[in-house]
């Protein structure tokens, strides 16, 4: 294994409910290490551009509606395979089959207000960094 870097988006569902600093703690106690915060509005246009991969499926409009409905806080992550502990302590999509101690099983509201973004995969961590970070934003 080696140490890699993700992206993490702490989602508009979350921010609502002041869990900015419990889900960072549940990163952090996954291995985690946060070497680049913001706390952003999406445009429209962002999140339809950082979701194009699902832009012909049918929840996409409501998908982009709701991450542009209040602040985000994007993140990159540092870690022993970042992407796979990312995604682990984040859970299944669907809050209702994740497991218990994951970030969304202990709180996302539904499958689309589910809290947190993960990248899925080194590639995608990599376009999503560069999406939203400059390179000298992030302070390893
Ligand atoms: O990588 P994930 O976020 O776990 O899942 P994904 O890449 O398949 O989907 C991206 C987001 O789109 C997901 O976090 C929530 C939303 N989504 C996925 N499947 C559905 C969905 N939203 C609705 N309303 N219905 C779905 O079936």
């Amino acid at each position: 294994m080696a140490v890699t870097r993700t992206f993490s988006i702490i989602k508009p569902d979350a921010t609502r409910r002041n869990l900015t600093g419990a889900i960072t703690k549940m990163l952090e106690d996954a291995g985690l290490r946060v070497v680049a915060s913001k706390r952003i509005q999406m445009t429209k246009e962002q999140a339809e551009g950082f979701y194009a991969v699902h832009s012909e499926r049918p929840f996409f409009n409501d998908l982009v509606s709701f991450m542009i409905s209040g602040p985000v806080v994007v993140q990159v992550l540092e870690g022993e395979d970042a992407v796979k502990a990312n995604r682990d302590v984040m859970g299944a999509t669907n809050p209702a089959d994740a497991a218990e101690g994951t970030i969304r099983k202990t709180f996302a509201e539904s499958i689309e207000a589910n809290s947190a973004h993960g990248s899925d995969s080194d590639e995608n961590a990599a376009i999503e960094i560069a999406y939203f970070f400059k390179p000298e934003e992030i302070v390893g």
